[in-house]
């Protein structure tokens, strides 16, 4: 294919496609969109689409961290239940990757439920207190999980040094009052995404594996015509400014 996409990125989206984890057709979001791809990061639980996801992570990591545009930290954290096996998969993988580097990270997740007997805490893993914190979470698109997670690293007294995710939509957020399909949208609707208001609010980077660009780009040559023409359509139409 002609894709410029790097290798691990070219590696990731064909086994997202390969497992069914993108797909193409035609889905309903949360948010009441109709999208032309889904990605299910759930369906990750095969050994070797483990390896896959972790190591596009890990390769996502430590890219950011030689460019500067990702700072120093200590614990990778994985919000339940989801991200339980996404940082700690991702942990080891960057220890692989580069021991002298990333051997001492650790990674760390909370409890759904709060324990009340034995050593007590909602944290399971490196404690928080004080560390420097990445998180590592699927999918933003309203941002709703990942205020949990930043609620959780502000109680736990930690510091939020960045997030990563699989996949950046990179479409803005819904209007609030509302859209119609098939119709424009409002050109005073907010057109900022989920992604870029987490990273004006807290001053983090916000790094994926994949955006929406890197999918329409790996699927020219490969994917049918009608897939990127629909895929490209939806872009047009929900592409935030940032
Ligand atoms: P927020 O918590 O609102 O940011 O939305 C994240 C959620 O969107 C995920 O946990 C999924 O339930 C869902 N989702 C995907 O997983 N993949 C997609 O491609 C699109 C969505 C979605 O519904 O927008």
């Amino acid at each position: 294919s002609s894709s410029q996409l790097p290798a691990y990125k070219t590696a990731f989206l064909n086994s997202c496609l390969s497992a069914q984890i993108l797909k193409l057709g035609s889905f309903t979001l949360k948010s009441g969109r109709q999208s032309p791809y889904f990605f299910n990061a759930g369906l990750f639980h095969r050994a070797d689409l483990l390896l896959t996801i972790s190591d596009a992570y890990a390769q996502t990591i430590a890219a950011a961290r030689s460019s500067g545009e990702l700072g120093e930290f200590d614990v990778l954290f994985g919000p339940a239940y989801k991200g339980i096996p996404l940082a700690t998969a991702t942990v080891g993988r960057l220890a692989e990757v580069d021991r002298a580097q990333f051997g001492s990270l650790s990674y760390s997740f909370n409890r759904k439920e709060a324990k009340t007997h034995g050593e007590g805490g909602n944290i399971v893993g490196a404690p928080l207190k004080g560390k420097r914190v990445v998180v590592v979470d699927d999918v933003i698109t309203a941002g709703t999980a990942i205020r949990e997670a930043m609620d959780i690293i502000a109680k736990e007294g930690a510091i939020l040094v960045g997030i990563i995710v699989a996949l950046d939509r990179m479409e803005r957020m819904p209007d609030p009052r509302g859209e119609k399909e098939g119709q424009e949208l409002d050109a005073n609707a907010p057109r900022m995404s989920a992604i870029g208001q987490v990273r004006k609010e807290y001053g983090v980077p916000v790094m994926s594996i994949l955006t929406l660009d890197d999918i329409i780009e790996g699927l020219n040559g490969v994917g049918t015509d009608e897939d990127v023409n629909r895929l490209e359509e939806y872009r047009r139409r929900y592409r935030a400014s940032d």
